[in-house]
């Protein structure tokens, strides 16, 4: 550019050399006639302002073209740095996505890996020991299970009463043990399982997740025995404070225990029940409290002589009323399909 532009100079400072060598010309200027002479300056002047016109103009595109040419200098650079960051986001994507693509491989292989544990392999209850061939009553470690989010679990099976499979969640037979405890004790299960206790309510909401059948067993202090069976049963998670779902009564018993169905667990220092009265404290237990009860299978262990003078005890309504406290309880359950 600056050279056509030097050059663009150079014509239009001959031309003015020119045109002052000519005017500089006595002779030439004598000689010719006016017009002439007043045409040829016309047309100096106007060459003249043409050559500014057109040396302005070129600086003008002169510049005009170097900013140009600094704007797209720019825009290239703003563009590498675009494509650069762009790269960087396509690097991390794909990096992210090749670790999701790894951990979804992991899941998959675990998912597999745990597959037949899902079917009846899996040990999480009484009945699948049975199925394995465990038939002698006792205890049992059921093994920790991270795809089932089950803990290990010490629990007592009866494989024996009416077909077997069954796995404990309370028991009273000593009296040693209060059952008069909170919340986190009956979340968590307390007592001894070869003695009296209590399975844990997060236990009883795990175990109870496939469709099942609750047993209850009851005895009395002449030694006669009594059963209730709910063909289905299942407790809520505490968010729903394990509220009980209960049917298909069958048994010698009574059904003592359909007064509770649909109502949430109360303890000593949680009052879920549907009465004005905090039946937990008035009862002294850990249970299924509706206004207040028709059966209280976690309440006081009397001893004979005084089982029959209190309200507390450990009642089932429906066979020696509401003052007579029972000798021994069991609750057990499995699942509603099982086949011994
Ligand atoms: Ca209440």
């Amino acid at each position: 550019m600056a050279k056509i532009n030097l050059s663009v100079v150079a014509v239009g400072l001959t031309l003015l050399l020119l045109a002052e060598t000519w005017a500089q010309n006595p002779r030439k200027r004598l000689a010719p006639p006016k017009p002439p002479k007043a045409q040829c300056c016309d047309e100096l002047r106007s060459l003249k302002v043409q050559v500014a016109n057109l040396t302005s103009l070129l600086e003008e595109l002169s510049r005009k073209q170097e900013t140009d040419l600094m704007n797209v200098v720019r825009q290239i650079m703003e563009l590498d740095q675009q494509n650069r960051q762009q790269e960087a986001r396509v690097t991390e994507a794909e990096s992210k996505y090749s670790e999701i693509n790894n951990r979804v491989e992991i899941m998959q292989l675990q998912t597999l890996q745990s597959a037949p544990q899902t079917s009846s392999d899996a040990t999480y209850d009484c009945a699948a020991l049975y199925s394995k061939s465990y038939k002698i009553s006792g205890e049992y470690k059921l093994p920790k299970d991270d795809f089932l989010g089950t803990p290990e679990l010490s629990v007592f099976c009866d494989m024996e009463t009416n077909g077997g499979g069954w796995t404990l969640i309370q028991r009273r037979k000593v009296g040693l043990t209060s059952f008069n405890r909170d919340w986190k004790q009956y979340k968590s299960g307390f007592g001894s399982i070869r003695g009296d206790f209590w399975l844990g309510n997060d236990n009883i909401f795990r175990l109870t997740r496939q469709p099942s059948t609750l047993r209850i067993e009851l005895e009395d202090w002449e030694g006669r025995t009594r059963y209730a069976e709910y063909g289905f049963f299942t407790v809520g998670n505490e968010l729903n404070s394990y509220k009980l779902f209960l049917a298909n009564y069958s048994g010698n018993a009574g059904d003592s225990l359909r007064y509770h169905n649909n109502t949430n667990f109360s303890t000593n220092n949680k009052d879920n029940d549907k009465c004005v009265d905090d039946c937990a404290s008035l009862r002294k237990g850990g249970y299924w409290y509706n206004c207040c009860t028709d059966s209280n299978l976690n309440g006081v262990f009397y001893r004979y002589g005084e089982h029959t003078k209190n309200s507390d005890g450990i009642t089932w309504y429906g066979w020696h009323g509401s003052n007579y406290s029972l000798k021994k309880v069991e609750m057990k359950v499995r699942p509603m399909g099982f086949q011994p």
